[in-house]
């Protein structure tokens, strides 16, 4: 059966290209420097927004058209298994990731649940044999049940402590079953609402023995992926635990987790943080902790995880720019952690807002490794901490100042000079890179 009729297979062709079913800077077999774009891309469907998503919100109704609508339970699940297949395939989609509810209905117990888990598992595992889309990351939802109110593994309840090491536990299972390359997690409501009825020391005391125990589990079975936490800093509780990069790393750090685990970083948490995207990219780069990407945008005008598809081309460029820089993602990818907005509700939207995605991203990666290999940013930085080359900067570098030859540096310096940090040239030539690299 097929679920897309209207879609061919997403063929490249080329930037003038007028048709909204073809990838117009996604080139999967162009090289870029030593590898080929799909290769550096890595891109992932994200199973949760593209086929479980039926466009609820707050305010209203499912209202998403989608060809499995009709079916209940585990048929629905089946179908849409069948459909993702197709959809990976006509997308040439290399990565997919999933949350064990977004796959299989819950039962009655874990044991049920489990059951149902199982029986998709197979068929995923059947389907993975002739496709060539595989796991990019697997996780437990741990957030939308009732049981999960106050928290998982930082619940004040040892019952849901319990309940999410054994959601876990099957999640590494099937993890190392369909062979996934990491395995995230992301505090969903790990936080807190009121500090007037929390233990905030020990839920973190609590986090850190549930990741433990799912490192031990993970070498126990041979499940060699890489695990990543996924910081983002409020929604759904006000503040979460793993706010951002930095705060995650120190909780890592505090904890001796640190060398078990890197970070997975959506671009729309960071800016939920404050932050932008390439910051936390960078953060976690810098400090040799950049594992994957949730591929996103959010709306500067909604202060919420909107989730958008990423088009925006200066964020996808910086975002590359530290992708490159880093080597890149090693075992991660880009996931497509991104729904199509409420209005974009037929299914042929689905497939227009992953190549939005993924030409924005092919664009980013072509115009940073210029910037690159053009040395522009490089020389430039370079330049300007040249300072630190040579006399008493070189000596601050090599460890051989302290405050008193500091003090004799400068106790009769009359001027320091400083230079203009041209800012807006930067930004200008940035733009220049981006009207000319194709
Ligand atoms: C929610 C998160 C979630 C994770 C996976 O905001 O982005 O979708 O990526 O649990
Ligand atoms: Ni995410
Ligand atoms: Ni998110």
């Amino acid at each position: 059966m097929t679920y897309f009729e209207s879609a061919p297979k997403i063929q490249y062709e080329g930037p003038t290209s007028k048709n909204a079913l073809a990838f117009k800077f996604y080139n999967p077999e162009e090289k870029i420097g030593d590898r080929t774009m799909e290769e550096w891309l890595r891109f992932s469907v994200a199973y949760w927004h593209t086929f479980t998503y039926d466009g609820t919100d707050p305010f209203g109704h499912g209202n998403m058209i989608r060809p499995w609508n009709h079916l209940k339970g585990m048929d629905l699940a089946k179908a849409r298994v069948e459909a993702a297949f197709e959809f990976f395939d006509k997308l040439n989609a290399p990565f997919f990731c999933f949350h064990d509810v977004d796959i299989a209905p819950e039962g009655e117990t874990l044991r049920e649940t489990n059951k149902n888990l199982d029986e998709i598992v197979d068929m995923i595992e059947d389907y993975m044999k002739t496709s060539k889309t595989k796991l990019l990351w697997n996780t437990a939802n741990m957030f939308s049940h009732p049981r999960f109110v106050h928290g998982a593994a930082t619940s004040c309840n040892a019952d849901v402590f319990a309940f999410s090491a054994a959601k876990v536990k099957k999640g590494l299972e099937v993890a190392k079953r369909l062979g996934a390359e990491n395995y995230v997690f992301w505090g969903g409501r790990e936080g807190y609402e009121s500090l007037l009825n929390t233990d905030m020391g020990l839920e973190q005391d609590n986090l850190a023995r549930f990741f433990h125990m799912a490192v031990e589990y993970a070498k126990e079975i041979g499940f060699a992926g890489q695990f990543l936490i996924e910081p983002k800093p409020k929604e759904p509780t006000k503040h979460q635990y793993d706010f951002d990069v930095a705060t995650g790393l120190a909780f890592l750090k505090k904890y001796d987790l640190d060398p078990y685990f890197k970070f997975n970083i959506e671009a729309n948490h960071a800016t939920l943080a404050g932050h932008t995207f390439e910051h936390e990219l960078r953060v976690a780069r810098i400090n040799g902790m950049l594992g994957s990407v949730d591929a996103n945008q959010g709306d500067p005008l909604l202060g919420w995880d909107t989730d958008e598809f990423p088009t925006d081309l200066n964020a996808t460029t910086l975002a590359m720019y530290e992708i490159i820089k880093n080597g890149g993602l090693g075992k991660g990818g880009l996931n497509f952690d991104a729904k199509v907005r409420r209005g974009s509700f037929e299914p042929e939207d689905l497939f227009r807002a992953h190549i939005a995605g993924m030409d924005s991203f092919a664009v980013g990666l072509k115009v940073a490794h210029k910037l690159i290999e053009d040395h522009v940013l490089d020389d430039f930085i370079a330049n300007r901490y040249r300072s630190y080359n040579e006399g008493i900067g070189k000596e601050i570098i090599q460890g051989k100042a302290d405050f008193k030859t500091l003090e004799e540096h400068v106790l009769d310096m009359r001027e320091i000079k400083n230079e203009s940090g041209h800012v807006e040239e930067l930004r200008a030539l940035l733009n220049q890179y981006l009207l000319t690299a194709f």
